[in-house]
C-alpha cells in the first residue's frame, strides 16, 4: 500500500526541511474551536482527532465539522482510541499497532475489525507503530501497555527498528496525554537511531516551547500538543512558532 495524499503532503514538508506540529483534539472534552484555529494559524500542520474513552464516530465527525466551520483547513487525521473513533469526515487515520501492549487485541484484533471499515469509508490509513513510554496516561492504561520504563531509553531503538522492518512508516513515541513531563530526550534519540525512513512523532506532556524545540533537535519529525492547546492556547502558539522557526 503506497502513501496517500495526507502522508505525501507531510513527507513533502519534511523533505523540504520543515518540522511538524500536530494539534490533538479529544472529542470527549469541550472543544474550543477558536483556540484550535489560532494554533493552526500559527503554523500547525494537521489536527489529530481521537480519545481513549467515550468517543463515538458521531463525536469525531462533530469535532471535525465544527473546526472546518471555524476555518481550520489542515488535514484531519484520526488518532484512534479504538474502532469506535473511525469516522467518515476525516482525511486519514493513524493505523496503529500498540507495540508494547500485552493484549493481542491492541496489536492485531482492533486492526482486523477496523480495516474493512476504513476501506469502506475511503479513509487513508497511515501505518504507525505506537510505543507507550513512562507515564502512559489513559492510552497506556486502556491499551494495556507495558510502558517502557523511564530509565531504559535504549529499548526504544529496538522497537523503532522493528516498526520500520514491519513496514510501519510512522513511529509515534507517546508519554501519554497530560503526562507530567515529555519522554526523555535520550528516548527520542534512541528512536531516531532505530529509524532510517520512518516519520518520528513524539507526544505527551509537551507544554513548553523549549521542550518542543529540544525534542525536535533530538530527532523528532513531529510533535503533538493537546493539553496545552486546551489550557493555554497562547503558549501552544509559541510552541508552533518555535518549532517552525528552526
Ligand atoms: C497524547 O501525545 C498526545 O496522545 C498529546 O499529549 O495532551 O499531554 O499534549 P498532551
Amino acid at each position: 500500500m503506497r502513501p496517500g495524499r495526507v502522508e505525501s503532503l507531510l513527507r513533502k514538508k519534511l523533505d523540504q526541511g520543515e518540522k511538524l506540529v500536530f494539534v490533538l483534539v479529544d472529542p470527549e472534552k469541550p472543544l474550543d474551536a477558536k483556540a484550535v484555529k489560532r494554533v493552526v494559524d500559527a503554523g500547525a500542520d494537521a489536527v489529530l482527532v481521537g480519545g481513549s474513552l467515550n468517543v463515538l464516530p458521531y463525536d469525531v465527525d462533530d469535532s471535525i465539522s465544527r473546526l472546518r466551520e471555524e476555518g481550520v483547513s489542515v488535514p484531519f487525521i484520526i488518532f484512534p482510541g479504538g474502532v469506535n473513533n473511525i469516522a467518515s469526515s476525516a482525511d486519514a487515520i493513524l493505523f496503529m499497532v500498540l507495540m508494547n501492549s500485552v493484549d493481542p487485541y491492541w496489536m492485531l484484533g482492533a486492526q482486523v475489525t477496523a480495516a474493512p471499515l476504513i476501506r469502506r469509508l475511503g479513509l487513508e490509513p497511515i501505518p504507525t507503530g505506537y510505543l507507550v513510554y513512562g507515564y502512559g496516561g489513559a492510552a497506556g492504561h486502556v491499551g494495556r501497555a507495558l510502558p517502557v520504563p523511564w530509565d531504559l531509553p535504549y529499548v526504544v531503538t529496538a522497537y523503532a527498528m522493528a516498526a520500520e522492518m514491519l513496514g510501519l512508516r510512522f513511529f509515534y513515541l507517546e508519554a501519554g496525554s497530560g503526562a507530567p513531563r515529555p519522554v526523555p530526550l535520550e528516548a527520542v534519540k534512541a528512536a531516531r537511531r532505530g529509524l532510517e525512513h520512518s516519520v518520528l512523532i513524539v507526544g505527551g506532556g509537551i507544554r513548553e516551547p523549549a521542550a518542543a524545540a529540544a525534542i525536535v533537535e533530538a530527532g523528532a519529525d513531529a510533535v503533538v500538543i493537546g493539553t496545552v492547546v486546551e489550557r493555554d492556547p497562547q503558549r501552544a502558539e509559541a510552541i508552533v512558532a518555535t518549532v517552525k522557526r528552526r
